[in-house]
């Protein structure tokens, strides 16, 4: 019987790669300043989330065995899970100046923490370093290495290009909104958010156990995709209708002239007169601007909508799951635990 992990299992993985990647550091000598500053940025930027990801590999590496891992099974699939959660600290330090957010996990964002600054852009590179450190000391061996490194190579600039995608389509001095449209939005997703939490995830996992194979892989990607987007949709639901505190993150989408999922519904939907309403007040930095929006979104029932919108989806990634075939090593479970996590999440 498979057996899923717990987030305080997976976080006490956590020290012996943190100190793993300092003796990195001190192989350099690097100085007791600067190791204090790595040691902090290793402290505070891959802790206090959710660990969806993360946790993800060690979970789907259980369920394709059938079995509870033993102790090195398990370690060297938290430590992959590691890695994802070390990508996403990179993304998220980055994606936080990017979009002049305010806070994350309930916290200020890390470039706006005491004495940071722009130095948050070299910690982003720091984690990412942190992932190819991990995987020559624990991988270098393991016969899937050099796929390992390309997996994460090539997740990594999916994700930029959704990065890409999601800052060009939302200048900072210049609000149109003819830029938007759904297939734009689509892109966006997929690329900046599906292929890193959810593809990674479950790929690591099959290469962990030498399973993965052209057609599994693509099997996986089939569901997974459809799964990111529809997690990334709850992200820009929650941007504008989650509870702050609950989520740890203030809401940035409207200010920051996002394509966002509500703003192609609204635009879906509006009159002239609420297009109007819209373009001269959504993208521009200022709080009553943003409250006008936010009200022309309760107006449209944007809420309602997007309620309907994931009932409807589910009901199609539970068919598609139900339909996976399992003969190339899969197994529906895996996908059914990803949904699970995410189904009416609030945070
Ligand atoms: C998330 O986009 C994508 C990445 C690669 C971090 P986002 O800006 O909507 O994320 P958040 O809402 O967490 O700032
Ligand atoms: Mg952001
Ligand atoms: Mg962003
Ligand atoms: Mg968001």
């Amino acid at each position: 019987m498979a057996q899923k992990t717990t987030l305080k299992e997976f976080e006490s993985v956590y020290p012996k790669l943190k100190e793993a990647l300092l003796d990195h550091a001190r192989s350099y000598k690097l100085p007791k300043e600067q190791l204090d500053w790595y040691t902090k940025n290793l402290e505070v930027n891959p802790i206090g989330g959710k660990c969806n990801r993360g946790m993800s590999v060690p979970d789907s590496v259980s369920l394709l065995l059938g079995k509870t891992l033993s102790e090195d099974e398990y370690f060297h699939a938290a430590t992959l899970g590691w890695m994802t959660e070390l990508l996403q600290a990179f993304f998220l330090v980055s994606d936080d100046i990017m979009d002049s957010s305010i806070t994350r996990r309930g916290q200020p964002c890390w470039y706006r923490q005491d004495g940071v600054g722009m130095i948050a852009i070299n910690d982003a590179f720091m984690l990412e370093a942190a992932i190819y450190t991990l995987l020559k000391k624990y991988f270098k061996t393991h016969p899937a290495y050099v796929d390992l490194i390309e997996l994460f190579h090539e997740t990594t600039f999916q994700t930029e290009m959704g990065q890409l995608c999601d800052l060009i389509t939302a200048p900072e001095d210049n609000v149109d909104l003819n830029n938007f449209s759904l297939e734009k939005y689509s892109f966006i997703v997929i690329y900046k958010t599906a292929y890193y939490s959810f593809y990674l995830p479950v790929a690591l996992a099959l290469l962990q156990l030498n399973l993965a194979t052209p057609k599994n892989l693509k099997q996986a990607e089939e569901i997974l995709i459809p799964l990111g987007e529809y997690f990334q949709i709850q992200d820009d639901y929650l941007d504008n209708f989650g509870d702050p505190e609950f989520i740890g993150k203030i809401g940035t989408d409207i200010k920051d002239n996002k394509c966002s999922w509500l703003v192609n519904q609204a635009l879906a939907i509006v009159t002239p007169e609420q297009r109007k309403v819209l373009e001269e007040n959504y993208g521009r930095k200022n709080d009553d601007n943003e409250k006008v929006v936010k009200k022309l979104f309760d107006e449209l029932k944007l809420e309602e909508r997007y309620l309907a919108y994931e009932e409807k989806v589910v009901g199609e990634i539970r068919a598609r799951i139900a339909n996976i075939d399992e003969s190339e090593g899969l197994k529906k479970s895996i996908f059914e635990a990803f949904l699970a996590k995410i189904y009416k999440r609030t945070k």
